[in-house]
């Protein structure tokens, strides 16, 4: 039998669970809850953390049968001990009283907010059957698959089994794409996760945007410290005085936008002052005489114009860099779609790096292998009829990873073909791509949206089938075998029971693909077995990765003094200060800069980033996280707000060029920013009225992220490119 279930009565039934959960309850059906009512004493047990997705590893507590606390686990070399303050509030997503608790399958069209409850047999029955109508319409590759983390990977696998090639994830087009693609061009290699930067050994560490310290990624946040302590020189560019500015010897508060300029300017010192690692340029380097003629007009004063800072200042600062070369690391960035200059930009820090001989050695960049572990012998995947949606008219050529954008726009287009089905897991896209009502737009095209979430998010509220699952604290997953300076492998296990009817994502994935008739893409039945067999097939022991939740691989060479082979995998085997390859696809061989449109007279630039307790729009309806910061503020320079007659605590909204306005949001009025851009954390103002705690408290910077300008060869979209004024609430 279907329940029906309106919205209100929705929220009735997660207010009355609250009180049962906040009194200790955390086992499903009434054994459950017996059981874990009779347990007694305490008992540890050793997991990963998924608050973000660093995957630090972390030892849970439960006392009496009750979930009490997570902390770092020792053993574990991302974390060494100790988690960030969203890790250590992670035992809040165990308790939120927003948590989804069953399937749920919309009842009228979308956007109205009825919901039929169901048993997981029908919500699954009834995703597979409408699957199953695309595939025959319109073939398999008219499902796309939006998913982000390592949760992720068993309905990746299920959606390779089912033949489509759009399998994609914001974290590429959305943020570190740029940056891959343009350390690879540089020296054939990627930057990854976590990030193969020696912060901890670094003597003079360059921060552009990178906001350490508020981007809480915590191995980084942790090493960032240590250098700091070891006297290393700072220097951060930025035009909002970061917490990782308040570090610095040197803080330059860039025109937003200007990077490539300081960054050509600081190449060109450094070529012309003879200050770059000669050996190292000439042993490894291809085209540097190509280059070194590109950047010549790139003069600190040309750079001043464009950048407002001193030529002294970039004279002197591009002599700190070289002063501690090889040892200097000019750090990748992570979120870096800014500008949609950003594949040039990030060639550029490539460069400088290179410049500096920091790739490969102790203070800049490391290499490291993942520990071997064989993945499950599956049965080969089929091939797709056809190619990427995003890449099949020869668009994107450099995009490792398809193109979420570009997936939305074929979605509401039909061209090159037809996508009629999204599967999203744990993605919240409304939050996460550029112009939401484009998104929503795409949605009302689709004859199937799912989406796998543990709360109400707002993508879920446009779902016509909704799949709750288990929060990290609750499940397996996939086997973390991250590289990192050690080797490792993580285990993630269930902590304590979920609360109601939620499932893991890798029984979900299962379940599904069985109904599709793709049953022999699971030859497992438990995840125990198959974390069993892949972990055996790498001669390690599941029992032992239980009771200590790592297992350290071992330990190789990972900078070149330490042994490890120079190897550049670029077309010309070198180091590529001049890129053919890129030529050759009409993009510039060397970085070349552009200036960026201004902000109009009374407008101001939006930027947007990250605070200690919050990971994107996940955490705000976490009870924890939420005290430690329940809304954003904007931030405006102190001399603006008083010539506006804005005090700081004031409501404001915030109206973009588009004329999207935002909920309200209080001001900062601060010194720490530019007089011609305003700051907001991302991931607030939340309008799913199912996230009680969150709902409409702060503003979201994703609403007024209208605009956005694609990379044409790698698709990244800068989002940093939209101006606001500010209206005083009455
Ligand atoms: N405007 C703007 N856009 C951005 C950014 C920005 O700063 N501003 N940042 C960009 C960056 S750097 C990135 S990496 C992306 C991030 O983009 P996303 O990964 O999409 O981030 P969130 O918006 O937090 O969405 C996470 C969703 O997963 C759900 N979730 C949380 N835990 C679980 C779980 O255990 N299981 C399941 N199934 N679901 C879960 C949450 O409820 C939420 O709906 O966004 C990008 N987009
Ligand atoms: N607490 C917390 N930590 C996180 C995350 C989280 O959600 N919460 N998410 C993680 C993820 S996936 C990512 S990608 C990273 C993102 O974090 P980062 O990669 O460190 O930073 P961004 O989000 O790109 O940039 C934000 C900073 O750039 C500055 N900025 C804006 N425009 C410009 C400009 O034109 N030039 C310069 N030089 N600076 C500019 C802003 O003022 C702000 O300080 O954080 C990671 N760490
Ligand atoms: S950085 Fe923080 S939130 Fe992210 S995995 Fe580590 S402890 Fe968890
Ligand atoms: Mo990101």
């Amino acid at each position: 039998m279907m329940t029906t279930v309106s919205r209100r009565r929705f929220l009735q039934i997660s207010g009355a669970t609250a009180g049962l959960a906040a009194a200790g309850t955390m086992a499903g059906g009434l054994s459950r809850r017996a059981a874990a009512a009779s347990e007694k004493g305490i008992r540890t047990v050793p997991t990963y953390c998924d608050v973000c997705f660093w995957m630090c590893g972390a030892i849970a507590t439960v006392k009496d049968g009750r979930l009490w606390k997570i902390e770092g686990n020792p053993a574990d070399p991302l974390s060494r001990g100790r988690l960030c303050p969203r890790g250590t509030g992670g035992v809040g997503a165990h308790f939120d009283p927003d948590r989804l608790k069953a399937p749920l399958i919309r009842r009228q069209k979308r956007g109205q907010e009825e919901w039929v409850q169901v048993t997981w047999d029908q919500a699954l029955g009834v995703v597979a059957g409408k699957l199953e109508k695309i595939k025959a319409e319109y073939g398999p590759e008219a499902v796309a698959l939006f998913s982000h983390g390592i949760g992720g990977a068993f309905i990746r696998h299920t959606f390779k089994a089912f033949g489509t090639p759009n399998s994609t994830a914001p974290s590429f087009s959305q943020c570190r794409g740029p940056r891959d693609v343009g350390f690879a061009y540089t020296f054939g290699d990627e930057v990854g996760s976590p990030e193969r930067t020696d912060i901890r050994n670094s003597r003079c560490l360059v921060l552009i945007g990178s906001h350490l310290g508020e981007n809480m990624h915590n191995t980084q946040a942790q090493e960032f410290a240590e250098a700091v302590g070891a006297g290393a020189s700072i220097i951060v560019v930025d035009p909002r005085f970061s917490i990782a500015a308040s570090k610095a010897k040197h803080y330059l508060a860039i025109k937003p936008g200007t990077d490539l300029a300081l960054l050509l300017a600081w190449m060109n010192v450094i070529v012309t002052e003879g200050l770059y690692d000669k050996e190292y340029v000439d042993a490894y380097g291809y085209g540097f005489d190509a280059f070194k003629a590109e950047i010549a007009a790139a003069t600190p004063e040309w750079a001043y114009a464009e950048t407002g800072i001193e030529p002294e200042v970039i004279r002197e600062t591009a002599r700190e860099m070289a002063r501690h070369k090889p040892a200097t690391l000019v750090h990748p960035g992570r979120h870096t779609v800014w500008y949609g200059d950003d594949m040039q930009r990030s060639r550029a820090i490539a460069l400088l790096n290179a410049l500096l001989g920091s790739w490969g050695r102790r203070g800049g960049f490391w290499t490291a292998e993942p520990m071997n572990v064989p993945g499950y012998p599956y049965p080969p995947y089929p091939k797709p009829q056809r190619g990427r949606v995003d890449q099949e008219n020869g668009r994107y050529p450099l995009a490792t990873e398809p193109v979420t954008t570009a997936i939305r726009e074929a979605t509401i287009t039909g061209q090159p073909y037809p996508i009629r089905g999204w599967v999203v897991y744990a993605t919240n896209l409304i939050y996460s791509l550029p112009n939401p009502q484009e998104t929503i737009r795409a949605i009302q095209a689709l004859d199937l949206l799912v989406v796998i979430d543990v709360v109400g998010s707002e993508i879920a509220g446009w779902a016509d089938v909704v799949l709750p699952e288990a929060v990290y604290l609750e499940r397996h997953d996939e086997l973390n075998v991250s590289w990192f300076r050690d080797p490792f492998v993580g285990l993630r296990q269930p902590v304590v029971h979920a609360p109601h009817a939620q499932k893991p994502n890798w029984w979900i994935a299962r379940q599904l693909a069985i109904k599709l008739g793709l049953g022999a893409y699971y030859p497992w039945t438990t995840i125990e077995e198959y974390l069993d067999r892949r972990l055996a097939s790498a001669g390690l022991s599941f029992e032992t990765l239980k009771r200590q939740g790592i297992i350290l691989g071992e330990k190789k060479p990972v900078f070149y003094d330490e042994g490890l082979t120079p190897e550049f995998p670029t077309a010309s085997g070198k180091i590529e200060f001049y890129s053919n390859a890129l030529r050759d696809l009409g993009a510039d061989p060397v970085p070349k800069y552009t200036r960026p449109e201004a902000p109009p007279e009374g407008s101001f630039r939006l930027l947007f980033g990250r605070a200690p307790m919050h990971t994107f729009s996940r955490t705000q309806t976490n009870p924890i996280l939420h005290d430690g910061m329940p809304e954003n503020e904007l931030w405006v320079n102190a001399d603006v707000a008083a010539r506006l007659g804005l005090a700081s605590g004031q409501f404001v909204r915030v109206r973009n060029q588009d004329n999207v306005v935002s909920n309200p949001v209080r001001v900062k009025a601060t010194e720490r920013i530019r007089p011609d851009c305003v700051f907001m954390v991302h991931g607030f103002g939340h309008t799913s009225k199912m996230l009680t705690l969150a709902y409409r408290k702060g503003a979201s910077d994703s609403e007024l992220v209208t605009r956005y300008v694609t990379d044409p060869v790698m698709g990244g979209t800068g989002m940093n490119v939209n101006f606001v004024t500010i209206e005083a609430e009455a």
